[in-house]
Protein backbone atom coordinates (compact mmCIF):
# COMPACT_ATOMS: atom_id res chain seq x y z
CA UNK A 1 0.00 0.00 0.00
CA UNK A 2 1.60 3.55 -0.97
CA UNK A 3 0.82 6.55 1.26
CA UNK A 4 -0.26 9.64 -0.66
CA UNK A 5 2.55 10.87 -0.99
CA UNK A 6 3.99 8.12 -2.96
CA UNK A 7 0.96 7.72 -4.83
CA UNK A 8 1.44 11.41 -5.78
CA UNK A 9 4.73 11.11 -7.40
CA UNK A 10 3.58 7.78 -9.28
CA UNK A 11 0.31 9.82 -10.52
CA UNK A 12 2.85 12.85 -11.74
CA UNK A 13 5.50 10.12 -13.76
CA UNK A 14 2.30 7.96 -15.18
CA UNK A 15 1.15 10.50 -16.42
CA UNK A 16 4.90 11.80 -17.93
CA UNK A 17 5.23 14.80 -15.54
CA UNK A 18 8.54 13.13 -14.90
CA UNK A 19 10.73 16.30 -13.75
CA UNK A 20 10.47 18.38 -10.59
CA UNK A 21 12.27 21.88 -9.87
CA UNK A 22 12.04 21.24 -5.64
CA UNK A 23 12.64 23.49 -3.19
CA UNK A 24 11.08 21.46 -0.13
CA UNK A 25 10.59 21.98 3.60
CA UNK A 26 8.78 19.84 6.62
CA UNK A 27 5.70 20.14 5.41
CA UNK A 28 6.75 18.39 1.90
CA UNK A 29 9.16 15.78 3.34
CA UNK A 30 7.45 13.16 3.24
CA UNK A 31 7.12 13.66 -0.90
CA UNK A 32 10.59 14.25 -0.73
CA UNK A 33 10.63 10.75 1.01
CA UNK A 34 8.87 9.01 -1.49
CA UNK A 35 11.40 10.20 -4.44
CA UNK A 36 13.85 7.60 -3.80
CA UNK A 37 10.29 4.79 -4.22
CA UNK A 38 9.85 6.32 -7.83
CA UNK A 39 13.00 6.77 -9.57
CA UNK A 40 11.73 8.00 -12.92
CA UNK A 41 10.63 11.21 -11.09
CA UNK A 42 13.81 13.22 -11.78
CA UNK A 43 13.90 16.00 -8.90
CA UNK A 44 16.14 19.26 -9.41
CA UNK A 45 16.75 21.09 -5.79
CA UNK A 46 17.16 25.25 -6.72
CA UNK A 47 18.15 27.48 -3.99
CA UNK A 48 15.00 30.26 -4.53
CA UNK A 49 11.72 29.30 -5.57
CA UNK A 50 11.98 31.73 -8.38
CA UNK A 51 14.38 29.58 -9.87
CA UNK A 52 12.22 26.44 -9.75
CA UNK A 53 8.98 27.99 -10.94
CA UNK A 54 10.72 29.85 -13.94
CA UNK A 55 12.54 26.32 -14.55
CA UNK A 56 9.38 24.66 -14.90
CA UNK A 57 8.54 27.69 -17.51
CA UNK A 58 11.60 27.41 -19.85
CA UNK A 59 11.12 23.70 -19.84
CA UNK A 60 7.21 23.21 -20.72
CA UNK A 61 8.23 25.67 -23.13
CA UNK A 62 10.95 23.58 -24.72
CA UNK A 63 9.07 19.85 -23.65
CA UNK A 64 5.72 21.30 -25.21
CA UNK A 65 4.48 19.10 -21.34
CA UNK A 66 4.47 20.25 -17.49
CA UNK A 67 7.03 19.68 -15.43
CA UNK A 68 6.10 19.44 -11.31
CA UNK A 69 7.22 22.29 -9.12
CA UNK A 70 8.03 21.69 -5.00
CA UNK A 71 7.07 24.45 -2.96
CA UNK A 72 6.69 25.34 0.83
CA UNK A 73 3.70 26.55 2.03
CA UNK A 74 2.54 30.15 0.96
CA UNK A 75 5.69 31.98 1.35
CA UNK A 76 7.76 29.78 -1.17
CA UNK A 77 4.89 29.68 -3.13
CA UNK A 78 4.96 33.28 -3.24
CA UNK A 79 8.97 33.53 -3.82
CA UNK A 80 7.90 31.68 -7.13
CA UNK A 81 5.20 33.78 -7.77
CA UNK A 82 7.42 36.39 -10.18
CA UNK A 83 8.10 33.53 -12.57
CA UNK A 84 4.57 31.62 -12.38
CA UNK A 85 3.31 34.88 -13.70
CA UNK A 86 5.89 34.78 -16.17
CA UNK A 87 4.85 31.33 -16.97
CA UNK A 88 0.89 32.28 -17.59
CA UNK A 89 2.49 34.93 -19.95
CA UNK A 90 3.97 32.47 -21.72
CA UNK A 91 0.54 30.16 -21.74
CA UNK A 92 2.55 27.24 -20.83
CA UNK A 93 1.55 24.37 -18.37
CA UNK A 94 3.29 24.11 -15.17
CA UNK A 95 1.82 21.65 -12.28
CA UNK A 96 2.86 23.86 -8.17
CA UNK A 97 2.93 20.89 -5.55
CA UNK A 98 2.73 23.16 -2.58
CA UNK A 99 2.98 21.48 0.52
CA UNK A 100 0.53 22.40 3.83
CA UNK A 101 0.70 21.56 7.18
CA UNK A 102 -1.38 19.04 8.48
CA UNK A 103 -5.40 19.32 8.24
CA UNK A 104 -5.16 19.16 12.09
CA UNK A 105 -2.51 21.55 12.81
CA UNK A 106 -3.31 25.06 10.91
CA UNK A 107 -6.05 25.80 13.80
CA UNK A 108 -3.07 26.37 16.14
CA UNK A 109 -1.67 29.52 13.46
CA UNK A 110 2.24 28.30 13.65
CA UNK A 111 4.42 30.47 12.10
CA UNK A 112 4.29 29.68 8.65
CA UNK A 113 0.50 29.18 8.38
CA UNK A 114 -0.97 31.46 5.76
CA UNK A 115 -3.62 31.36 3.21
CA UNK A 116 -2.08 29.44 0.28
CA UNK A 117 -4.83 29.50 -2.09
CA UNK A 118 -4.82 33.22 -2.32
CA UNK A 119 -1.35 33.21 -2.85
CA UNK A 120 -1.81 30.40 -5.60
CA UNK A 121 -5.15 32.54 -7.63
CA UNK A 122 -3.22 35.37 -8.53
CA UNK A 123 -1.28 32.81 -11.31
CA UNK A 124 -3.37 29.53 -11.25
CA UNK A 125 -6.08 28.84 -13.32
CA UNK A 126 -6.40 25.95 -11.34
CA UNK A 127 -6.12 25.26 -7.51
CA UNK A 128 -7.28 22.65 -4.93
CA UNK A 129 -6.44 21.51 -1.59
CA UNK A 130 -6.24 17.88 -1.65
CA UNK A 131 -8.29 16.88 1.81
CA UNK A 132 -8.04 13.19 2.04
CA UNK A 133 -5.51 10.53 1.12
CA UNK A 134 -7.89 8.37 -0.67
CA UNK A 135 -8.39 11.42 -3.46
CA UNK A 136 -4.72 13.23 -3.37
CA UNK A 137 -3.72 11.16 -6.76
CA UNK A 138 -6.94 12.07 -7.95
CA UNK A 139 -6.45 15.54 -7.14
CA UNK A 140 -2.89 15.38 -9.08
CA UNK A 141 -4.29 13.55 -12.32
CA UNK A 142 -6.68 16.42 -12.42
CA UNK A 143 -4.23 19.02 -11.98
CA UNK A 144 -2.35 17.86 -14.56
CA UNK A 145 -4.99 17.79 -17.00
CA UNK A 146 -5.94 21.40 -16.31
CA UNK A 147 -2.28 22.26 -16.58
CA UNK A 148 -2.41 20.21 -19.98
CA UNK A 149 -5.53 22.06 -20.93
CA UNK A 150 -5.66 23.14 -23.55
CA UNK A 151 -5.43 25.95 -23.38
CA UNK A 152 -2.46 25.42 -20.99
CA UNK A 153 -1.92 26.98 -17.76
CA UNK A 154 -0.60 26.89 -14.09
CA UNK A 155 -1.81 24.33 -11.74
CA UNK A 156 -1.39 24.16 -8.07
CA UNK A 157 -2.47 21.37 -5.89
CA UNK A 158 -1.83 21.73 -2.04
CA UNK A 159 -1.05 18.77 -0.12
CA UNK A 160 -1.15 18.83 3.65
CA UNK A 161 1.41 16.99 5.65
CA UNK A 162 -1.02 14.34 6.88
CA UNK A 163 -2.99 14.12 3.13
CA UNK A 164 1.11 12.83 2.32
CA UNK A 165 2.13 10.94 4.82
CA UNK A 166 -1.30 8.53 5.21
CA UNK A 167 -1.47 5.18 4.01
CA UNK A 168 -4.56 3.80 1.89
CA UNK A 169 -3.66 5.53 -1.80
CA UNK A 170 -3.30 4.58 -5.20
CA UNK A 171 -1.88 6.03 -8.36
CA UNK A 172 -3.91 7.60 -10.32
CA UNK A 173 -4.56 7.92 -14.29
CA UNK A 174 -4.79 11.75 -16.11
CA UNK A 175 -7.39 12.14 -18.81
CA UNK A 176 -5.78 12.43 -22.42
CA UNK A 177 -5.66 15.88 -23.09
CA UNK A 178 -8.68 17.15 -25.37
CA UNK A 179 -7.81 19.06 -29.08
CA UNK A 180 -8.08 22.79 -29.08
CA UNK A 181 -10.91 23.99 -30.57
CA UNK A 182 -11.39 25.21 -34.07
CA UNK A 183 -11.89 28.50 -35.54
CA UNK A 184 -14.91 28.84 -37.93
CA UNK A 185 -14.90 29.14 -41.79
CA UNK A 186 -17.10 32.44 -41.32
CA UNK A 187 -14.05 34.01 -39.91
CA UNK A 188 -11.57 32.11 -42.19
CA UNK A 189 -13.53 33.69 -44.92
CA UNK A 190 -14.02 36.77 -43.26
CA UNK A 191 -10.20 37.23 -42.72
CA UNK A 192 -9.48 35.90 -46.18
CA UNK A 193 -11.86 38.72 -47.60
CA UNK A 194 -9.90 41.52 -45.83
CA UNK A 195 -6.63 39.85 -46.89
CA UNK A 196 -8.11 40.02 -50.64
CA UNK A 197 -8.77 43.36 -51.11
CA UNK A 198 -5.81 45.57 -49.29
CA UNK A 199 -2.33 44.75 -49.86
CA UNK A 200 -1.40 46.76 -46.90
CA UNK A 201 -1.96 43.86 -44.38
CA UNK A 202 0.25 42.27 -41.42
CA UNK A 203 -0.04 39.17 -39.37
CA UNK A 204 0.73 39.34 -35.80
CA UNK A 205 1.96 35.80 -34.92
CA UNK A 206 1.86 33.81 -31.52
CA UNK A 207 1.88 30.93 -29.74
CA UNK A 208 2.44 28.12 -31.58
CA UNK A 209 2.22 30.08 -35.01
CA UNK A 210 5.81 30.99 -34.12
CA UNK A 211 6.81 27.23 -34.70
CA UNK A 212 7.84 25.71 -38.09
CA UNK A 213 4.86 24.66 -39.43
CA UNK A 214 3.14 27.70 -38.45
CA UNK A 215 5.68 30.09 -40.20
CA UNK A 216 5.61 28.20 -43.08
CA UNK A 217 1.50 28.74 -43.14
CA UNK A 218 1.80 31.99 -42.30
CA UNK A 219 4.90 32.49 -45.56
CA UNK A 220 2.91 30.63 -47.79
CA UNK A 221 0.17 32.99 -46.96
CA UNK A 222 2.96 36.52 -47.48
CA UNK A 223 4.03 34.89 -50.68
CA UNK A 224 0.59 35.06 -52.28
CA UNK A 225 -1.28 38.80 -50.32
CA UNK A 226 2.11 40.26 -49.42
CA UNK A 227 1.50 40.65 -45.61
CA UNK A 228 3.96 41.28 -43.24
CA UNK A 229 4.87 39.01 -40.74
CA UNK A 230 5.35 40.03 -37.12
CA UNK A 231 5.47 38.15 -33.65
CA UNK A 232 3.99 39.37 -30.73
CA UNK A 233 6.34 40.78 -28.17
CA UNK A 234 5.90 38.87 -25.40
CA UNK A 235 7.44 35.51 -27.26
CA UNK A 236 7.51 32.27 -25.40
CA UNK A 237 9.40 30.54 -28.09
CA UNK A 238 10.16 31.60 -31.54
CA UNK A 239 11.84 29.07 -33.90
CA UNK A 240 14.28 31.10 -36.76
CA UNK A 241 17.26 31.45 -38.07
CA UNK A 242 18.77 30.23 -41.72
CA UNK A 243 15.86 28.03 -43.56
CA UNK A 244 13.05 29.14 -41.87
CA UNK A 245 10.69 31.89 -42.81
CA UNK A 246 11.56 35.39 -40.97
CA UNK A 247 8.90 37.23 -38.63
CA UNK A 248 9.72 41.07 -37.20
CA UNK A 249 9.43 40.61 -32.85
CA UNK A 250 7.54 43.75 -32.24
CA UNK A 251 9.58 46.46 -30.21
CA UNK A 252 9.55 47.33 -26.70
CA UNK A 253 8.98 50.83 -27.08
CA UNK A 254 5.43 52.07 -28.58
CA UNK A 255 7.27 54.63 -31.23
CA UNK A 256 8.96 51.84 -32.38
CA UNK A 257 6.15 49.70 -32.73
CA UNK A 258 4.46 52.40 -34.33
CA UNK A 259 7.45 52.70 -37.54
CA UNK A 260 6.99 49.01 -37.45
CA UNK A 261 3.39 48.42 -38.30
CA UNK A 262 3.27 52.07 -40.13
CA UNK A 263 0.94 51.62 -43.52
CA UNK A 264 -1.12 49.03 -42.12
CA UNK A 265 -4.87 49.07 -43.31
CA UNK A 266 -5.50 45.37 -41.39
CA UNK A 267 -3.81 43.49 -38.95
CA UNK A 268 -4.25 39.72 -38.35
CA UNK A 269 -4.06 37.81 -35.24
CA UNK A 270 -3.28 34.20 -35.29
CA UNK A 271 -2.53 33.19 -31.58
CA UNK A 272 -1.53 36.64 -30.00
CA UNK A 273 -3.47 39.35 -28.38
CA UNK A 274 -3.58 43.20 -29.53
CA UNK A 275 -0.83 44.81 -29.11
CA UNK A 276 -0.56 47.66 -26.37
CA UNK A 277 2.17 49.59 -24.52
CA UNK A 278 3.65 47.78 -21.63
CA UNK A 279 2.95 50.78 -19.74
CA UNK A 280 1.04 54.10 -20.07
CA UNK A 281 2.81 57.46 -21.09
CA UNK A 282 0.74 60.48 -20.40
CA UNK A 283 -0.35 61.83 -23.51
CA UNK A 284 -0.45 58.76 -25.54
CA UNK A 285 -2.29 56.50 -27.11
CA UNK A 286 -2.36 52.56 -25.10
CA UNK A 287 -3.13 51.13 -28.39
CA UNK A 288 -0.33 50.03 -30.92
CA UNK A 289 -2.38 50.14 -33.55
CA UNK A 290 -2.04 52.54 -36.55
CA UNK A 291 -4.51 55.41 -36.98
CA UNK A 292 -7.48 53.69 -39.65
CA UNK A 293 -6.23 49.64 -38.94
CA UNK A 294 -8.42 47.34 -38.87
CA UNK A 295 -7.52 44.92 -36.50
CA UNK A 296 -9.44 41.02 -37.48
CA UNK A 297 -8.91 38.07 -34.82
CA UNK A 298 -7.99 34.88 -37.08
CA UNK A 299 -7.13 32.86 -34.46
CA UNK A 300 -7.34 33.22 -30.58
CA UNK A 301 -4.49 31.48 -28.34
CA UNK A 302 -6.56 28.99 -27.26
CA UNK A 303 -7.86 28.06 -30.54
CA UNK A 304 -5.92 25.39 -33.32
CA UNK A 305 -3.66 28.62 -34.72
CA UNK A 306 -1.83 26.01 -37.32
CA UNK A 307 -5.15 24.96 -38.71
CA UNK A 308 -6.82 28.00 -38.99
CA UNK A 309 -3.53 29.49 -40.53
CA UNK A 310 -3.25 26.33 -42.96
CA UNK A 311 -7.40 26.77 -43.66
CA UNK A 312 -6.23 30.62 -44.40
CA UNK A 313 -3.75 29.90 -46.70
CA UNK A 314 -6.09 26.88 -48.18
CA UNK A 315 -8.89 30.23 -49.06
CA UNK A 316 -6.00 32.13 -50.22
CA UNK A 317 -4.80 29.68 -52.88
CA UNK A 318 -1.68 30.02 -51.27
CA UNK A 319 -1.66 26.45 -49.84
CA UNK A 320 1.08 25.47 -52.38
CA UNK A 321 2.93 28.72 -52.53
CA UNK A 322 6.74 28.72 -51.97
CA UNK A 323 7.45 30.64 -48.95
CA UNK A 324 10.08 33.01 -48.73
CA UNK A 325 12.85 31.33 -46.18
CA UNK A 326 15.71 33.18 -44.15
CA UNK A 327 19.22 32.99 -46.10
CA UNK A 328 22.37 32.26 -44.30
CA UNK A 329 24.42 34.78 -42.97
CA UNK A 330 26.63 35.90 -39.74
CA UNK A 331 27.95 38.23 -38.69
CA UNK A 332 31.90 39.11 -39.03
CA UNK A 333 33.18 38.43 -35.60
CA UNK A 334 33.68 42.16 -33.67
CA UNK A 335 36.52 43.61 -32.82
CA UNK A 336 37.87 46.24 -30.10
CA UNK A 337 36.29 47.29 -27.31
CA UNK A 338 32.85 45.97 -26.35
CA UNK A 339 29.93 47.14 -26.50
CA UNK A 340 26.32 45.55 -26.06
CA UNK A 341 26.15 45.38 -30.19
CA UNK A 342 29.51 43.82 -30.22
CA UNK A 343 28.50 40.84 -28.10
CA UNK A 344 25.28 40.40 -30.09
CA UNK A 345 27.21 40.59 -32.80
CA UNK A 346 29.57 38.00 -31.62
CA UNK A 347 26.88 35.49 -30.66
CA UNK A 348 25.56 35.67 -34.10
CA UNK A 349 28.83 34.81 -35.71
CA UNK A 350 29.31 31.77 -33.18
CA UNK A 351 25.98 30.40 -32.44
CA UNK A 352 25.84 26.30 -32.79
CA UNK A 353 23.26 24.56 -34.78
CA UNK A 354 20.07 23.84 -32.70
CA UNK A 355 20.97 26.29 -29.70
CA UNK A 356 18.57 27.88 -27.49
CA UNK A 357 18.30 31.84 -26.52
CA UNK A 358 16.92 32.39 -23.41
CA UNK A 359 17.11 36.04 -23.75
CA UNK A 360 16.65 38.25 -21.12
CA UNK A 361 18.74 40.88 -21.96
CA UNK A 362 17.10 44.15 -22.39
CA UNK A 363 18.44 47.05 -23.40
CA UNK A 364 21.29 45.07 -24.98
CA UNK A 365 19.96 43.30 -27.24
CA UNK A 366 18.85 45.49 -29.24
CA UNK A 367 20.77 44.39 -32.22
CA UNK A 368 20.60 40.34 -31.01
CA UNK A 369 17.41 40.09 -33.83
CA UNK A 370 19.29 41.42 -37.27
CA UNK A 371 22.73 39.77 -35.23
CA UNK A 372 21.13 36.16 -35.50
CA UNK A 373 18.32 36.39 -38.42
CA UNK A 374 20.57 34.11 -40.35
CA UNK A 375 22.07 32.06 -37.65
CA UNK A 376 22.46 28.27 -37.78
CA UNK A 377 18.36 27.69 -36.74
CA UNK A 378 17.73 28.38 -32.83
CA UNK A 379 14.84 29.19 -30.60
CA UNK A 380 14.38 32.20 -28.95
CA UNK A 381 12.71 32.47 -25.68
CA UNK A 382 12.20 35.78 -24.13
CA UNK A 383 11.18 37.57 -21.12
CA UNK A 384 6.69 37.20 -21.40
CA UNK A 385 5.48 38.67 -18.38
CA UNK A 386 7.73 41.31 -17.83
CA UNK A 387 8.72 40.29 -14.35
CA UNK A 388 12.75 40.41 -14.63
CA UNK A 389 14.72 37.38 -13.42
CA UNK A 390 13.35 34.81 -15.84
CA UNK A 391 16.07 34.84 -17.78
CA UNK A 392 18.37 32.31 -15.56
CA UNK A 393 15.38 29.88 -14.79
CA UNK A 394 14.18 29.48 -18.02
CA UNK A 395 17.61 28.42 -19.40
CA UNK A 396 17.58 25.74 -16.83
CA UNK A 397 14.44 24.35 -17.66
CA UNK A 398 15.12 24.59 -21.09
CA UNK A 399 18.75 22.56 -20.39
CA UNK A 400 16.84 20.02 -18.43
CA UNK A 401 14.06 19.56 -21.31
CA UNK A 402 16.55 19.33 -24.36
CA UNK A 403 20.31 17.95 -22.76
CA UNK A 404 21.48 17.42 -26.73
CA UNK A 405 21.40 21.22 -27.35
CA UNK A 406 23.25 23.81 -26.30
CA UNK A 407 21.34 26.76 -23.72
CA UNK A 408 23.15 30.30 -24.35
CA UNK A 409 21.39 32.63 -21.55
CA UNK A 410 21.85 36.10 -23.03
CA UNK A 411 21.68 37.94 -19.35
CA UNK A 412 21.00 41.72 -18.13
CA UNK A 413 23.06 42.46 -15.01
CA UNK A 414 20.54 43.31 -13.10
CA UNK A 415 18.08 40.88 -14.16
CA UNK A 416 20.42 38.28 -13.32
CA UNK A 417 20.67 38.88 -9.68
CA UNK A 418 16.99 38.22 -8.97
CA UNK A 419 17.47 34.14 -9.52
CA UNK A 420 21.61 34.26 -9.64
CA UNK A 421 21.43 31.19 -7.74
CA UNK A 422 20.15 29.38 -10.82
CA UNK A 423 23.68 28.95 -11.74
CA UNK A 424 24.17 26.33 -8.63
CA UNK A 425 21.25 24.05 -10.37
CA UNK A 426 23.40 24.81 -13.86
CA UNK A 427 26.51 23.58 -12.35
CA UNK A 428 24.95 20.53 -10.05
CA UNK A 429 23.13 19.05 -12.87
CA UNK A 430 26.28 19.90 -15.59
CA UNK A 431 23.47 21.69 -17.72
CA UNK A 432 25.01 23.01 -21.28
CA UNK A 433 24.30 26.49 -20.29
CA UNK A 434 26.52 29.45 -21.50
CA UNK A 435 25.75 32.43 -19.84
CA UNK A 436 26.88 36.15 -21.00
CA UNK A 437 26.35 38.40 -18.33
CA UNK A 438 25.57 42.02 -20.17
CA UNK A 439 27.72 44.07 -17.35
CA UNK A 440 26.22 47.41 -18.01
CA UNK A 441 26.48 48.20 -14.30
CA UNK A 442 22.75 50.40 -14.60
CA UNK A 443 19.26 49.28 -14.51
CA UNK A 444 19.57 51.13 -17.97
CA UNK A 445 15.94 50.60 -19.26
CA UNK A 446 14.82 52.62 -16.06
CA UNK A 447 17.26 55.26 -17.09
CA UNK A 448 15.63 55.62 -20.54
CA UNK A 449 12.64 55.61 -18.98
CA UNK A 450 13.61 59.01 -17.31
CA UNK A 451 14.40 60.09 -20.72
CA UNK A 452 11.27 59.33 -21.58
CA UNK A 453 9.50 61.44 -19.10
CA UNK A 454 11.14 64.08 -19.70
CA UNK A 455 14.00 64.66 -16.87
CA UNK A 456 16.81 64.98 -18.54
CA UNK A 457 19.36 65.19 -15.76
CA UNK A 458 18.13 62.86 -12.91
CA UNK A 459 19.17 63.94 -9.43
CA UNK A 460 21.36 61.87 -7.39
CA UNK A 461 19.04 60.29 -5.28
CA UNK A 462 17.03 59.23 -8.47
CA UNK A 463 20.31 58.26 -10.05
CA UNK A 464 21.17 55.95 -7.10
CA UNK A 465 18.02 53.80 -7.68
CA UNK A 466 19.26 53.39 -11.15
CA UNK A 467 23.20 52.87 -11.31
CA UNK A 468 24.69 48.86 -10.17
CA UNK A 469 27.88 50.30 -9.65
CA UNK A 470 29.36 51.10 -5.63
CA UNK A 471 30.27 48.57 -5.11
CA UNK A 472 30.58 46.94 -8.79
CA UNK A 473 29.60 43.35 -8.87
CA UNK A 474 32.04 40.72 -9.42
CA UNK A 475 30.11 37.97 -11.79
CA UNK A 476 33.28 36.37 -11.84
CA UNK A 477 33.55 35.77 -8.24
CA UNK A 478 29.30 35.05 -8.06
CA UNK A 479 29.95 32.44 -10.61
CA UNK A 480 32.74 31.03 -9.30
CA UNK A 481 31.43 30.92 -5.94
CA UNK A 482 27.76 29.12 -7.30
CA UNK A 483 30.49 26.76 -8.87
CA UNK A 484 30.49 27.03 -12.61
CA UNK A 485 33.71 28.25 -14.51
CA UNK A 486 33.54 31.86 -15.26
CA UNK A 487 35.59 34.44 -17.28
CA UNK A 488 35.42 38.23 -17.75
CA UNK A 489 35.72 39.27 -21.21
CA UNK A 490 36.97 43.00 -22.02
CA UNK A 491 37.75 43.08 -26.16
CA UNK A 492 35.38 41.67 -28.57
CA UNK A 493 38.15 39.39 -29.74
CA UNK A 494 38.27 37.54 -25.93
CA UNK A 495 34.41 37.16 -26.27
CA UNK A 496 34.22 35.13 -29.46
CA UNK A 497 37.18 32.90 -28.06
CA UNK A 498 35.35 32.69 -24.90
CA UNK A 499 32.11 31.60 -26.76
CA UNK A 500 33.67 29.11 -28.91
CA UNK A 501 35.31 27.60 -26.53
CA UNK A 502 32.03 27.22 -24.48
CA UNK A 503 30.34 26.08 -27.86
CA UNK A 504 33.30 23.39 -27.92
CA UNK A 505 33.15 22.37 -23.99
CA UNK A 506 29.20 21.65 -23.18
CA UNK A 507 29.15 22.29 -20.02
CA UNK A 508 27.85 25.03 -17.88
CA UNK A 509 29.86 28.49 -18.14
CA UNK A 510 29.51 32.31 -17.59
CA UNK A 511 31.05 34.60 -19.57
CA UNK A 512 30.59 38.31 -17.78
CA UNK A 513 30.95 40.92 -20.91
CA UNK A 514 31.63 44.48 -19.44
CA UNK A 515 30.44 46.81 -21.70
CA UNK A 516 29.43 50.44 -21.23
CA UNK A 517 26.25 51.77 -20.34
CA UNK A 518 23.80 53.08 -23.02
C1 LIG B 1 10.05 41.52 -10.75
C2 LIG B 1 10.39 42.86 -11.30
N1 LIG B 1 10.91 43.80 -10.48
C3 LIG B 1 11.24 45.01 -10.96
C4 LIG B 1 11.03 45.32 -12.27
C5 LIG B 1 11.30 46.73 -12.79
N2 LIG B 1 12.43 46.74 -13.71
C6 LIG B 1 12.23 46.67 -15.04
S1 LIG B 1 13.63 46.69 -15.88
C7 LIG B 1 14.55 46.85 -14.48
C8 LIG B 1 16.02 46.98 -14.52
C9 LIG B 1 16.68 46.12 -15.55
O1 LIG B 1 18.07 46.28 -15.48
P1 LIG B 1 19.02 45.23 -16.15
O2 LIG B 1 18.50 43.86 -15.96
O3 LIG B 1 20.40 45.47 -15.68
O4 LIG B 1 18.89 45.54 -17.69
P2 LIG B 1 19.24 46.87 -18.49
O5 LIG B 1 18.06 47.77 -18.30
O6 LIG B 1 20.47 47.44 -17.87
O7 LIG B 1 19.42 46.47 -19.89
C10 LIG B 1 13.75 46.84 -13.36
C11 LIG B 1 14.23 46.92 -11.97
C12 LIG B 1 10.48 44.31 -13.09
N3 LIG B 1 10.22 44.51 -14.38
N4 LIG B 1 10.19 43.10 -12.59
Amino acid sequence: MNNGAQALIQTLVGAGVDTCFTNPGTSEIHVVAALDSVPDMRAILTLFEGVATGAADGYARMADAPAATLLHLGPGLGNGLANLHNARRARVPVVNIVGDHATYHTQYDTPLQSDIETVARNVSAWVRTSTRTEELARDAAEAIAAAIGPPAKVATLIVPADVSWHDGAEAAAAPPPAGSPAVSSETIETVANAMRVSHRTGMLLGGKALREPGLRAAARIAAVTGTKLFAERNVARLERGAGLPAVVRLAYWPELVSKQLDGLEHLILAGATAPYSSFAYEGKDSSLLPAGCAMHELAPPTSDVLKSLEELAEALDAANAEPVLQTASVPRPPEGPLTAEKVCQAVGATLPEWAILSDEALTSALTLPANTAGAPRHDWLTLTGGAIGQGLPVAVGAAVACPDRPVIALQADGSALYTIQSLWTMAREQLDVTVVIFNNRSYAILNAEFARIGVQEAGPRARAQLELGNPDLDFVELGTGLGISSRRVDTAEQLTGALEHAVADPGPHLIEAVIPAV
